[in-house]
């Protein structure tokens, strides 16, 4: 009797395990089924002004628009750093970029700076049932030390939480001047192997510098080496003829290949996450012919119409596989606007009153507000309400507030939980943040922005930007002076006090 009681128990109990175990498998299943799909769309280089429904530029960009006025619209929207690398390493890995040496602007040949041991936004997502890709620029190093650009290159983004990468590599100024899908440059000809050096050029090959005569375009500082496409280049190349890009196809090229995933992933009832990292409006800037003239502004203008365009073309893709409800879009910049950034391009020449930076001074490379603070848009269809919101929100907090979306419980060290935020349902973000610039840092916190003492030039002449350098404090309210014209220093010493603990406390110094 006993024993078929001890049975019966034993058996019952096996079965609640089992019951349970079956209903966690059930619910982590339907989990996955209902979470959105993630588009985020991320420029380079683009303005606070850049987009229409930012209110203080002359361009015009429907698309963008209607996921601003359809979505929410964040005014205190900021990328971590006014450079791209440093961008990109806190937006994948929730981690303030000043925490890593590496995390500069890359040359080409730079070897991987995000550790594959490391949490990343596509790795969270990955656990959490999503098929996940990047499309589009990289620009965070690639493999380990010396790349042989005619084999596999690993470490690749493959090797840090995408199941699918099709990346140009740094910058399409920058050398190789290929695309590389899943670690492999793409249409490689064996008998004309690829090979890229950044300090000397292979012999006979000309240059920007000493071949004046073969450019289409010219440079303006720095972009004097191999030559491409007649576009003088960061960087020496030689060979991999077959597998070079066309720049002016090159938005077309990254178009093509999103709509493919997006559509291939339709079929399949796993969400999917996609990191579509666009090169415009950076230089060189090459719309393709239907876009050139459109904007009047030149190549920069044309640039972001091209890119606009592109952006219509991903949302109508998203309709037409009926997902748009089920597609959590967040489109923003990895740094502010520079017009001049290195080739004779007419930016300057055409840029009429257009101001690319909207209110806000400085701009790309800049510890002032126009470095940082970029068009930041969340939409999502029938989920959030239209509106502007005002919520410190940065890029570096995507990590543990998608992590809450899809119910992970992973978090980045440095990343804040404002999916409240992101999703409309609050207008609280961020109380403070680093914000980095070419290595320096500054505080915004609240309504204010701090920025420490540097040495260095107030002005990078050859950009044309004022880059926040002075030899005392600089101090702003931000809500009555966002274009940082009034330094509060000497008529608040209490607040710079407050925001100078703020500042080291968060640097850990
Ligand atoms: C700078 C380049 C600039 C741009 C930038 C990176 C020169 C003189 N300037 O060094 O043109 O490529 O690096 O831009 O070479 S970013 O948006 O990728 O950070
Ligand atoms: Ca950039």
């Amino acid at each position: 009797m006993k024993k078929l009681l001890v049975r019966i128990f034993s058996l019952s109990f096996s079965a609640v395990i089992l019951f349970s175990a079956c209903s966690t498998i059930q619910s982590q299943e339907e989990k996955q089924k209902s979470n959105p799909n993630i588009l985020l769309i991320y420029l380079d280089d683009l303005g606070y002004g850049d987009v229409s429904a930012y209110k203080s530029g002359k361009l015009q960009t429907p698309n963008m628009d209607r996921l601003a006025n359809e979505g929410i619209r964040f005014t205190n929207g900021y990328a971590s750093s006014a450079t791209c690398t440093p961008s990109r390493y806190a937006l994948l890995t929730g981690t303030y970029p000043w925490r890593n040496q590496d995390a500069k602007i890359l040359p080409g040949t730079a070897p991987l700076i995000i550790d594959t041991a490391q949490m990343t936004l596509p790795k969270m997502l990955k656990n959490q049932g999503y098929h996940t890709a990047i499309i589009g620029k990289w620009h965070l190093g690639l493999g380990s030390g010396m790349v042989d650009w005619n084999e596999e290159i690993a470490p690749n983004p493959n090797h840090v939480g995408f199941e699918y990468s099709h990346i140009l590599a740094a910058t399409q100024d920058r050398v190789p001047t290929v695309y590389i899908e899943n670690g492999r440059v793409v249409n490689l000809d064996p008998n004309d192997p690829i090979q890229v050096d950044y300090e000397k050029n292979f012999e006979g090959e000309p240059t920007g510098l000493d071949n004046p005569e073969l450019l289409t375009m010219k440079w303006h500082h720095g972009h004097n080496n191999s030559i491409v496409n007649g576009i003088p280049r960061i960087g020496f190349m030689k060979g991999g003829q077959s597998a070079k890009w066309s720049d002016v196809d090159m938005a077309d090229h990254f178009l093509e290949k999103g709509k493919a995933y997006i559509q291939e992933q339709a079929k399949s009832k796993n969400p999917f996450f996609l990191f579509f990292p666009m090169q415009q409006p950076h230089v060189p800037r090459t719309p393709h012919p239907r876009f050139e003239g459109k904007s009047g502004m030149g190549p920069r203008g044309d640039a972001i119409l091209e890119a606009d365009w592109v952006i219509g073309q991903l949302l109508e893709t998203l309709e037409q596989e009926g997902i748009l409800e089920n597609t959590l879009i967040i489109l923003s910049s990895d740094n502010g606007p520079v017009i001049n950034d290195g080739y004779f391009d007419d930016a300057v020449e055409k840029l009429g009153d257009h101001t690319p930076a909207g209110p806000l001074r400085g701009g790309k490379y800049s510890l002032f507000e126009a470095g940082t603070k970029v068009p930041f848009i969340s939409y999502w269809k029938g989920k959030i309400q239209p509106q502007v919101s005002d919520a410190m929100v940065t890029q570096i907090d995507f990590l543990s507030s998608l992590s809450a979306l899809v119910g992970s419980s992973e978090t980045g060290p440095d990343s804040e939980n404002l999916l409240e935020a992101f999703l409309g349902k609050s207008e609280k973000g961020r109380e403070a943040v680093i914000l980095e610039a070419t290595s320096r840092t500054a505080l915004r916190a609240g309504d204010w922005a701090m920025i420490p003492p540097y040495q260095g030039p107030a002005v990078q002449n050859q950009v044309n930007i004022e880059l926040g350098n002075s030899s005392d404090y600089q101090l702003y309210n931000l809500k009555e002076d966002p274009g940082q014209q009034n330094n509060l220093v000497a008529s608040n010493p209490q607040k710079l006090e407050e925001l100078k603990k703020i500042y080291l406390d968060l640097k850990g110094i």
